[in-house]
């Protein structure tokens, strides 16, 4: 069945792969599942058609046959249930690879997104400067956490899983900051997943995605 997911037109990073339809077309080549992308602009995704897909008017969305899904979470959850190499077989393993999925977003991304909202929205409020190093702390204390469980091992729960993608794709959007180089047991996770092969291809197909010529060469 034919796999459509939408990302931005141009996404805000000129490429630097932070858009959330890179986890999910990471994903998507983990599974080895070829997909397509529609490009939605920013007046696009809060009109009817798009709103349709996705309710609150945001990227990425998929489409696959009948099904139309929104929320990565959802949609990472969904390609590791329905196509092999993302979740482990034995049913204990599996339910914790879920429980990270639900941990990244849930526990870790948070305050990471906090952050980016302070600077990029609210960054010229009165109470930004004092606010930034409150959530920055917040994030290092969450980050701590998770160095300490990580330990030494190289994927958080025996082999690499919907979950470690999930964090690590949760992660980069930290690195900007220079914070998830303070914790460097972290900062070599996120260049494991990073090296995957499936990691390089969705990444270099969002960078030409975001790259591309306006007439489309
Ligand atoms: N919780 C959602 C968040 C989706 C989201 O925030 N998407 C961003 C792009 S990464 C977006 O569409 N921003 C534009 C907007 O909110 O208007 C998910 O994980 O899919």
């Amino acid at each position: 069945m034919k796999i459509t997911i939408t990302a931005f037109e141009r996404s805000p990073d000129g490429g630097m792969g932070l858009a959330r339809d890179t986890r999910v077309r990471w994903a998507l080549e983990e599974a080895g599942q070829p997909y397509a992308v529609r490009p939605v602009s920013f007046a696009a995704m809060k009109q009817p058609a798009h709103l349709a897909l996705h309710p609150f008017g945001q990227i990425p969305t998929y489409e696959e046959g009948g099904l139309a899904l929104f929320e990565t979470g959802a949609i990472v959850f969904h390609i590791a249930s329905r196509y092999p190499g993302l979740l482990p077989d034995d049913a204990d393993a599996r339910a914790r690879a879920i429980t990270w999925i639900f941990a990244a977003l849930n526990t870790v991304e948070p305050p990471i997104l906090e952050l980016a909202t302070a600077k990029f929205a609210e960054g010229d409020k009165p109470w930004s400067k004092e606010r930034l190093p409150l959530i920055a702390d917040r994030i290092r204390h969450r980050l701590g956490q998770l160095s300490a469980h990580l330990g030494d091992v190289e994927w958080l729960d025996g082999t690499f899983s919907a979950g470690d993608l999930m964090m690590a794709s949760v992660l980069l959007r930290v690195r900007p900051s220079g914070i998830l180089d303070e914790f460097p047991r972290l900062a070599a996770y996120v260049a494991r997943a990073e090296a995957r092969p499936a990691y390089q291809r969705a990444f270099a197909d969002q960078l030409a995605f975001n790259t591309r010529s306006p007439t489309g060469g």
